[in-house]
């Protein structure tokens, strides 16, 4: 039978999921997954954490612990999220897990042989103060390609492209944070040129590939490839298999790729078959499918194809990369560093996951970015879960209950309009089939929640609450159909909220071992089980308790102080500050942020001009005693010459000038 390997791409260890990783990459995935289980194939999905790379050595800097801790620490944290919001991978490893080193060093030391692997010196940043290299996110900088502030010294978040970190302009290094020196290093390089010739020709079998993916793909190729170092400065990594070589590792990209062939390794002992991982990755039918969001589409589909192919064993080459775009929050882009996002281990201490899993998949970023907005979340649920797909279920059942003890029985004879409630259903289930298939999963969420609105209509039409009173049948015909629709629903819904319609079926009496050819089994007899509402509405206080909580945090973060290098007492001294007189204040003409100042220094006068007129009617100041730097570099500001500069504190735009606490005589020196 044909083989599916489904991979979601392997997340950073270096802090907790949050909703990007479960748009991204994940609940993609897991839909997918368990469409192909309904459909009976025989599928397998593999993922982990991402354990090497300086995400994670950062992160246990910052903490002072090893980063081994902090790798074991969020691998079980994201387990467990994911278990919460029923993602259900066969097999969840992690990249630091000994299986997986050998098998990178082989991987290496393949490609080495096969000739597509240089060694070269180079120019590499390098921090003084520590005494260590600056390898990708030790250093940040401009984005020699966007220009955008912030970026890292392997990627840059807002054009996605590869850095060369020397290319960072104004390089900072993370360690120290001053300019790193350049120094020279040896390091390994992919001669991705060499396969230039080999990818394109593939690309053109991949026709079929998302666009968004293609297009990023052209848009590399087109920039022309080069080497790209595979290893890297750091002590935590995998060791490159080579003699005289410590302190080197395996660029984190370059292992975390087989962390996919790894975990399924880990897979196969856990079955009891160690050798059963190959009947996946070794074998050239079986259809290769990596979910990942958008930044990770060049690893992917050109450096990981490319590893893969000069391997001593045949691997199997990607059958589809179905990248995802970017979840945004609130209009704005995500970001963990500001704390801008919803982490699952807090959304799942308020809400049901199922709730999360429907919301993502009706908004899904398939093919441009999408946003989670609270107040459109909860809109989602309250009035499709809730109102339409709830409500379907409960006063079909309710009736059923009351009126016909919940036993409802198929109609010999169907009225036509029951009949095209019916067909058009049918032919509706077909659709998101090939939905499902595409990863459209928007697309089925829409479809599948349609035809509850169908029931709802239906339900409406037909009046069974008049009809039970002069014909009981027509009133069971439409309890019939509506039981019949939310069958099919609690099949062709179950990839998308699992847990929900595993109550529905409950309710319906319906077996829990289903197949997605069941949908087309007509069912003759239903008999209603127990009855509960299958999902709660959601208030508005608890939406806006969401976003309270994240604008606290957001504070919270805006309060964390950047501070700037440290000085010596002599560079201090270097300093001449004094209290002042304020003798004349008023503002400058055409300028609305500044005064000119007339000061008294102590038997000496200066002209100062301040940039606090916005906090200041200028008499306010005159009189004033306040602090002062006189040593400034004299400047002309508008036209008036400043000599000195206010000393004043600034609390979100409003400046305070710093004044004495007892009175002293102006000129009195500020040490
Ligand atoms: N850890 C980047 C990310 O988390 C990287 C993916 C690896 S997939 C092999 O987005
Ligand atoms: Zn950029």
């Amino acid at each position: 039978m044909e083989k599916i390997l489904v991979t979601s791409a392997l997340t950073y260890a270096n802090g907790p999921l949050h909703i990007g990783h479960v748009a991204g990459s994940y609940l993609n995935a897991d839909i997918f997954v368990r469409y192909c289980k309904l459909k009976g194939k025989d599928v397998i999905y593999i993922g982990g954490t991402d354990d090497y790379g300086t995400p994670i050595s950062i992160k246990a800097e910052e903490e002072g612990v090893e980063p081994r801790i902090i790798a074991e620490r969020y691998n079980k944290s994201m387990k467990k999220d994911l278990d919460g919001l029923n993602i259900e991978l066969d097999n969840f490893s992690g990249t630091s897990r000994p299986e997986h080193i050998k098998i990178s060093q082989d991987f290496f030391t393949n490609l080495l042989e096969a000739g597509y692997v240089t060694k070269k010196a180079l120019h590499q940043f390098y921090d003084e103060k520590h005494k260590r290299f600056l390898a990708d996110r030790y250093v940040e900088g401009i984005c020699p390609h966007c220009k955008s502030e912030g970026a890292r010294g392997d990627q840059c978040d807002s054009c996605g492209k590869l850095i060369d970190s020397i290319n960072l302009i104004d390089p900072k290094s993370k360690l120290s944070g001053e300019k790193p020196v350049i120094k020279e290093t040896t390091h390994w390089y992919i001669d991705l040129p060499k396969f230039e010739k080999q990818l394109r020709e593939w690309f053109q079998t991949k026709k079929y590939w998302k666009d968004n993916v293609l297009n990023f793909i052209m848009s590399w190729l087109n920039e022309g490839l080069i080497e790209r170092a595979i290893t890297r400065d750091l002590d935590w990594g995998i060791p490159i298999p080579l003699e005289n070589t410590e302190g080197k590792v395996l660029y984190v990209w370059f292992d975390a790729p087989i962390g996919y062939i790894s975990s399924t390794m880990e897979w196969a002992k856990k079955q009891g078959k160690p050798d059963l991982w190959k009947e996946y990755w070794l074998n050239p039918e079986t259809k290769l499918i990596h979910f990942l969001g958008k930044d990770n589409i060049p690893f992917h589909t050109i450096i990981w194809p490319a590893m893969l192919s000069k391997q001593k064993d045949k691997y199997v080459l990607p059958y589809d990369v179905p990248a995802n775009e970017f979840l945004n929050l609130e209009g704005q882009k995500m970001s963990t560093s500001k704390n801008w996002t919803v982490w699952v281990e807090d959304y799942m201490k308020y809400f049901d996951g199922e709730y999360l899993r429907y919301y993502l998949a009706a908004n899904a970023p398939e093919t441009k970015d999408s946003d989670f907005y609270w107040k459109d979340f909860q809109n989602k649920i309250n009035n499709d879960l809730s109102n339409v797909l709830g409500n379907l279920a409960n006063r079909t059942f309710v009736f059923a209950k009351k009126y016909f003890d919940g036993k409802i029985r198929r109609p010999e004879k169907h009225s036509k309009l029951s009949d095209k409630t019916l067909k058009e259903s049918y032919k509706l289930v077909e659709f998101t089939d090939k939905s499902f298939n595409n990863y459209q999963v928007r697309k089925a969420t829409k479809i599948v929640m349609d035809i509850a609105r169908s029931g709802n209509k239906y339900f409406d039409e037909t009046q069974p609450w008049n009809k039970i009173k002069t014909n009981k049948d027509t009133a069971e015909e439409t309890l019939y159909v509506c039981t019949e629709l939310l069958r099919m629903i609690s099949i062709a819904f179950s990839p998308i909220i699992p847990k929900a319609m595993k109550e529905l079926r409950k309710m319906m009496n319906l077996s829990e071992d289903f197949k997605w050819e069941d949908i087309k089994q007509i069912h003759e007899n239903f008999e209603i089980g127990e009855v509960s509402p299958l999902f709660k509405k959601i208030e508005d206080a608890e939406i806006e308790k969401q976003l309270e909580l994240l604008k606290a945090t957001q504070i919270k973060e805006k309060e964390k102080m950047e501070h700037k290098p440290e000085i010596t007492f002599e560079d201090f001294e270097k300093l001449e500050m004094r209290i002042v007189k304020i003798l004349e204040s008023e503002n400058i003409p055409k300028s609305n942020k500044l005064l000119k100042l007339k000061v008294d220094i102590g038997g000496e006068e200066r002209s100062v001009v301040a940039g606090i007129s916005e906090s200041y009617d200028p008499e306010e100041l005159i009189g004033k005693k306040v602090a002062m730097l006189i040593n400034l570099k004299p400047r002309k500001v508008m036209g008036v010459e400043s000599q000195a500069m206010v000393l004043a504190a600034e609390d979100d735009g409003n400046f305070s000038v710093l004044v004495p606490h007892k009175n002293v005589k102006e000129g009195s020196e500020i040490s």
